[in-house]
């Protein structure tokens, strides 16, 4: 009998060959073990409010009355809500007359788009035009977009940072181009080695690929590093020189950890650097609801930023957007409020300070108490996590460890990721999700789980390690 169309054998190679580790193997057995009735740890992912962080007041207030806007009607609604909360609804609510029920422009509505304008303006020191800002459902969305764009066939090659955060690859392959790798430097805490990406490109030419785009993430996902400006520099003068254009991922820049590099924006370090790269260099940076002290993961507000393209790019973007409609509305406004929050003065400034400040003086303690808590591990080394939210230790897997992961058929940090999960319930994502050098392996966990919780998190986790260390090692306590 002939298979039909969507039988697995006759589906889209493309979407076969995705792999999306985030929700992969680790995901999908821990889900299992939680139906069993086993208490889970869920660190696979970055969604924050899944792990008991509580939204900040005001965005929700906000979008609470443009949901409800019958409550602005109701005589009481001054004792529910505060009066900034109050005209900030009213304010989104005159910038769509259909209110959330109405799709907007495919490109996002324009008032907030203008309000993003002028926060990127405000952050960089440099204007921008909104008509080149599109808001999307979260960053994905946005990324997809323009990976889609750019990518014309097999051989357009895409450099994206290994270890990276698999939207990249699964998105690459979706559309068919070539994931061109290039390594982060574990030892120099991540950063990046000109040396070796210049080989990189120059082997990926020699064997056919137009290399068309670079990718970098900053703050790093899965690896947590914060680039210098010397780094965002040579990134931008490299990709000037090579033809590509850039991709800023720059989904983390409020979730910074250390003092002495605050965040700077590669379209920043690029208008600082000036012509020619501030005039010829393309750019596309991405940014999201979903991370920050706001962690609105579910509301799935994002935009990218388009610096030097060409209107008719623009306007091939715009019509591919148009294919969706328009992006979520409740998370455009959660975006408006996230780049337009309470000023001094405002009546929820003091809540809403303390909210923001509360969430991330408590995830930089947390992101010390991991780090701290892996080095203190046999066999495991982890660079501090100066930005994002994940902390991605070395696992130095002992060849007794590789050999017993072989024989039970699992990649060797599969195999320690599972037996960790079975034996603790916290669940992790191992390295090789993210990609990471030959024989070399890591896990990766975030950074979120409630503080309080941390003590007995890290200390399950050394018992498990320095068991299975002296089991596959023959270590033992003298
Ligand atoms: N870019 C990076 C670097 C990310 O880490 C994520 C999400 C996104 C973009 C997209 O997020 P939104 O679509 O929600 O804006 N990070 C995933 C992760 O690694 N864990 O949780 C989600």
């Amino acid at each position: 009998m002939a298979r039909k169309p969507l039988d697995y054998e006759e589906l889209n190679e493309n979407v076969k060959k995705v792999r999306y580790a985030v929700r992969g193997e680790l995901y999908l057995r821990a889900s299992e073990l939680q139906k069993e009735g086993k208490k889970i740890i869920f660190t696979n992912v970055g969604n924050p409010h899944a792990l008991g962080q509580k939204p900040l007041t005001f965005g929700r207030q906000v979008v609470a009355l443009c949901q409800a806007p019958f409550l602005l009607d109701d005589p009481h609604v001054g004792l529910m809500f505060p009066a900034d909360a109050i005209a900030r609804a009213k304010h989104y609510l005159a910038m769509t007359p259909g209110g959330l029920g109405a799709y907007s422009d495919s490109r996002g509505i324009p008032g907030i788009r203008k309000e993003v304008a002028d926060f990127i303006h405000k952050r960089d020191g440099y204007p921008t035009d909104p008509e080149l800002i599109y808001l999307t459902d979260g960053a994905s969305k946005g990324v997809m977009q323009i990976l889609n764009t750019i990518i014309r066939n097999e051989r357009d090659g895409i450099l994206v940072p290994v270890p990276q955060y698999p939207l990249y690859s699964a998105s690459i392959a979706l559309y068919g181009g070539s994931l061109v790798p290039y390594y982060l430097e574990e030892e120099a805490n991540w950063s990046l080695d000109f040396v070796n990406i210049r080989q990189t490109v120059a082997e990926a030419r020699s064997k056919g690929i137009t290399v068309r785009a670079m990718v970098i993430i900053n703050p790093g996902n899965p690896t947590g590093q914060c680039l210098s400006e010397a780094n965002i520099k040579e990134v931008l003068q490299f990709c000037y020189y090579e033809n590509l254009v850039l991709l800023a991922d720059e989904v983390y820049q409020q979730n910074i950890f250390q003092d002495e590099r605050p965040f700077m924006s590669s379209r920043k370090v690029m208008f600082d650097m000036g012509p020619p790269l501030s005039r010829e260099l393309q750019l596309v940076s991405f940014h999201t609801v979903s991370k920050g002290n706001w962690g609105e993961c579910g509301q799935r507000g994002g935009y990218f930023e388009m610096t030097n393209l060409p209107p008719k790019t623009v306007d091939e973007i715009y019509k591919v957007a148009s294919i969706s409609l328009s992006p979520n509305v409740p998370g455009q406004i959660f975006m408006g409020v996230m780049i337009n929050p309470p000023k001094p003065g405002d009546v929820s400034y003091p809540k809403f300070t303390a909210e923001s400040k509360y969430v991330h003086e408590s995830l930089r303690r947390r992101a010390r108490m991991m780090t701290d808590g892996f080095n203190s591990c046999r066999n495991v080394v982890c660079n501090f996590t100066e930005g994002a939210m994940y902390s991605f230790p070395q696992i130095r897997l002992p060849p007794r460890a590789i050999e017993a992961a072989k024989r039970a058929g699992k990649a060797p940090d599969v195999f320690y990721c599972l037996k960790l999960l079975e034996a603790t319930g916290i669940s992790t994502v191992p390295g090789s999700g993210f990609g990471q050098k030959e024989g070399v392996f890591h896990l990766r966990t975030t950074i979120l789980p409630a503080e309080e919780d941390f003590p007995a998190i890290m200390s399950s986790f050394k018992k498990f390690n320095d068991s299975f260390m002296e089991q596959y090692e023959g270590y033992s306590r003298m």
